[in-house]
């Protein structure tokens, strides 16, 4: 018996499985029986390696295809009606003719296989907030890992009733031959296709596809925002709880961020930090006119490299049980796993992500560098009480930032939201792993967004600047830098858990609590009022990381002229006025 009578779901679906001709449907019901079947299976074909169940409970290890280890920007589209509706940075085709063409390779793709239909809830089921989708894959990888991203199973069948609507998604990974991968987005249908891949963000259609470039579209719709965000609550020794948002460029920090440590310092006087989330939010003005944010996810898709008991504890603590590691490097000591950072020294042998055999010191990484794990959110210690309101938490300040070696300083305020739009637009970074192509290039990620904005980017900034009219009680809006190097390339400033000495500037100024001076690029705090108490570095060395180089900044404007070239007479005059207004400052 089908566990649904909502006529949406089956016709679609009938025609789904018309086209990809399953040998057999399976509905996930969300049943622990049904996951450990299905872990069985995954066990049994190879698709995952069970880890040592003794040290990690409920662990498996699973390695993609060497050649799908990340995100495809080139192969992601936004199939709009119009081209000038997706705008210069995503990749367009028309629709019937990007249906006609997935739908040939979809033909028959899930012959001998089975297709596992995901009903899923991106939030709190049956919440003001929470939105529903429904995945048709025919891999078991997807299925285990959404059943940790999201919230799966019959109930959210429930929640649509018999005429709910919901978002389509329909995967396969085919062959995974490279040329013939997409990732397609149909706004006007609430649809998503998705084939020859079996990576993450190209495949756990809640995410990136669903909760950013789908949700993206219905924000601007319906008045709210879908933004690559972490949600982190900051409790001062007075027990006040303040939460900000922070959007930084794929394998810039988010996760870190949203799990810190307060340094010890902090903690003996009481601070403490909670996570509410670590990629997505979805940001809505309250009845109090305040901005609320909920995290729509239900799991952590986290960076592994560099993760250690240091750096991140609550992250590492968060993948100790039920999680799936992919492309980390194996220890077959003990069958358990490691990867670059984990631990000082590697162990002498190991099982690389390719599966083949490494040693301590050899040049290649043991580990993929854009190599992830899969956790549960409920496994975080640090995991804020209120992570499953249905409202979710008020925004006290919006933070931007990137990785820059130099220009950017650690901390900057916006004067005002318009200004801190103009900040979030032209946002650079450097590329990481996170999608495939070159590491390390500079290029402009406005709020992050660049790849996982639904239309067109210059609509999407004036959106921004619509809400800011919505907004009686408007959060501040900041951008921060902790990559700054020095001559030999090191980082300068700490980091990780420190990086709270800077949040704790962000959330007095955003209560009016602190001073500032004014810069031309905007306010900042004097060197002395970042707490450095137990660092090892000096208040020069923070005047150094706050100094803003005027040459390096006048390159930056040239850049940013550039870059808006590119949206023609698209981009909100409101942020010309800030481009001209920087541009003066710096004369
Ligand atoms: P996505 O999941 O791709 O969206 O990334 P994310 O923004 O959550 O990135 P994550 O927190 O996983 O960080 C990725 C990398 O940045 C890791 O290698 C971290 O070790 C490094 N990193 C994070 N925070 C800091 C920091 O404050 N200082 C330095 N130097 N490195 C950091
Ligand atoms: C990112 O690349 O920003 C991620 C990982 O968070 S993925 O889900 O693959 O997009
Ligand atoms: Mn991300």
């Amino acid at each position: 018996m089908k566990p649904t009578n909502n006529k949406h779901v089956l016709s679609w679906m009938d025609e789904m499985i018309a086209i990809t001709k399953p040998d057999e449907v399976v509905w996930i019901d969300g049943s622990q029986e049904q996951l450990d079947r299905l872990r069985e299976l995954a066990v049994a074909d190879g698709t995952m390696i069970r880890l040592n169940q003794e040290l990690l409970p409920g662990c498996y290890l699973h390695r993609t295809h060497p050649d799908d280890v990340a995100r495809v920007e080139d192969r992601t589209f936004i199939c709009c009606e119009k081209e000038e509706d997706a705008g210069p940075t995503n990749h367009w085709m028309e629709p019937s003719a990007m249906y006609k063409k997935l739908y040939a390779l979809f033909d028959g793709s899930m012959k001998g296989r089975t297709m596992y239909v995901i009903p899923y809830s991106m939030g709190v089921v049956g919440s003001p907030f929470a939105k529903y989708g429904i995945e048709l894959t025919d891999s078991t990888y997807v299925v285990l890992n959404m059943a940790i991203m999201t919230r799966v199973g019959t109930h959210v069948l429930d929640a649509l009733g018999e005429d709910g609507d919901f978002i389509r998604g329909l995967h396969s990974y085919g062959t995974l031959d490279n040329d013939n991968k997409y990732i397609a987005h149909f706004p006007q249908d609430n649809a998503i296709l998705s084939i020859n891949s079996n990576y993450g963000g190209n495949v756990l259609l809640g995410k990136k596809c669903f909760a950013l470039r789908i949700a993206s579209n219905l924000g601007r719709q319906e008045g709210w925002m879908a933004e690559h965000m972490l949600i982190l609550g900051v409790e001062n020794p007075k027990g006040e709880v303040r939460y900000v948002s922070a959007a930084f460029p794929s394998a810039c920090g988010k996760t870190n961020l949203a799990m810190l440590i307060p340094p010890e310092g902090y903690r003996k006087d009481g601070w403490k930090a909670w996570c509410v989330g670590d990629d997505i939010a979805w940001l809505r003005v309250g009845p109090d006119g305040r901005l609320w944010a909920v995290n729509p996810e239900h799991g952590f898709f986290g960076v592994a490299p560099g993760t250690n008991a240091k750096s991140n504890f609550n992250a590492l603590e968060c993948t100790k049980a039920d999680t799936i590691y992919t492309n980390v490097a194996l220890d077959p000591s003990n069958n358990t796993v490691w990867w670059e950072g984990l631990t000082k020294e590697a162990p002498e042998t190991l099982i690389d992500w390719n599966g083949l055999e490494w040693h301590r010191g050899d040049a290649k990484k043991a580990a993929h560098p854009n190599s992830r794990f899969t956790a549960p959110a409920k496994n975080c210690p640090c995991l804020s009480d209120q992570y499953e309101s249905p409202n979710g938490v008020p925004i006290s300040a919006i933070i931007f930032g990137g990785r820059r070696a130099k220009t950017a300083p650690l901390v900057y305020q916006s004067r005002d939201w318009v200004h801190g739009v103009f900040v979030g637009s032209t946002m650079a970074s450097e590329t990481t792993a996170a999608a495939a192509g070159a590491v390390g290039v500079v290029r402009r990620d406005p709020m992050a967004m660049l790849p996982f904005c639904g239309y067109h980017m210059a609509d999407y900034w004036q959106h921004w600047l619509d809400m800011g009219e919505k907004i009686p009680h408007k959060p501040k809006i900041f951008h921060v830098n902790w990559f700054r190097t020095d001559d030999e390339g090191h980082f300068i400033w700490p980091g990780f858990g420190d990086n709270l000495r800077v949040l704790e500037w962000i959330l007095a100024r955003a209560f009016d609590e602190a001073d500032a001076v004014e810069t031309p690029i905007g306010y900042e705090p004097r060197p002395e009022d970042i707490n450095i108490d137990g660092l090892d570095i000096g208040v020069d060395t923070v005047r150094d990381l706050l100094t803003v180089d005027k040459d390096l900044w006048r390159g930056e404007v040239a850049d940013i002229k550039a870059f808006y070239a590119k949206f023609g007479d698209k981009v909100p005059h409101e942020l010309l006025d800030q481009l001209a207004t920087l541009e003066h400052n710096l004369s």
